[in-house]
């Protein structure tokens, strides 16, 4: 009786032994493996800009979706097509790129629904007069700002930052409200939401 117990007990540190032996094998694996996940290319997101004509709700344009989550330190590549074209008033410069990588961003006209490499124009900003939405986080070690014209697909890289909740704004009055300000501007999903890095 006593035999098997031990016999059981000793089989069992085998096993754990045997399973925690694997685990650092895995743990090894994945840590080689990471820098051949870099190199095969940023991790890609959609985006797109709908105005509230096309989903029923007129005055109601919104971000689709209107969050995200990327992993820490990764490259993010995002892609917004536009389909808004009408304009938004936005404070001084917010019609500059920055915080993407190079503060640049890759713009091409209208939204084709296939996009090669070489596709768009780098640029540092863009009119005033052009602005129809922005997507901008302003928080803590972590700033960015991308204006998207009318009618336009953008295609932006940024570094994810540290992990944490962020959340972003559209700066361009496209709300409701006589300010422009109310309305989807104030709503989760709509004009603003959250950049979660994990
Ligand atoms: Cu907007």
């Amino acid at each position: 009786m006593t035999d098997n117990y031990s016999w059981l007990a000793s089989a069992s540190r085998r096993r754990f032994l045997q399973i925690s032996g694997s685990g650092l094998a895995i743990a090894a694996m994945s840590l080689a493996l990471e820098p051949a996940a870099e190199a095969a290319g940023p991790i890609k997101i959609e985006m797109k800009v709908v105005t509230g004509k096309m989903i029923g709700r007129p005055g109601w344009p919104q971000f689709e979706p209107g969050d995200f989550t990327v992993p820490t330190n990764s490259l993010v590549e995002v892609t917004v097509r536009c389909y808004d074209d009408g304009n938004a008033q936005v404070p001084g410069g917010y019609n500059k790129v920055s915080g993407t990588v190079g503060n640049t961003m890759r713009l091409i006209k209208g939204t084709p629904k296939t996009i090669a490499a070489t596709d768009g124009k780098v640029v540092h900003e863009i009119p005033v007069k052009d602005v129809a939405h922005t997507f901008t986080v302003n928080g803590e070690n972590f700033f960015m700002n991308v204006p998207m014209p009318v009618s336009s697909t953008v295609i932006y890289q940024f570094k994810a930052p540290k992990p944490g909740k962020y959340a972003w704004q559209c700066m361009a009055a496209c709300g409701t409200g006589a300010g422009g300000w109310a309305g989807p501007m104030m709503t989760d999903g709509w004009m603003q939401g959250f950049v979660t890095v994990t």
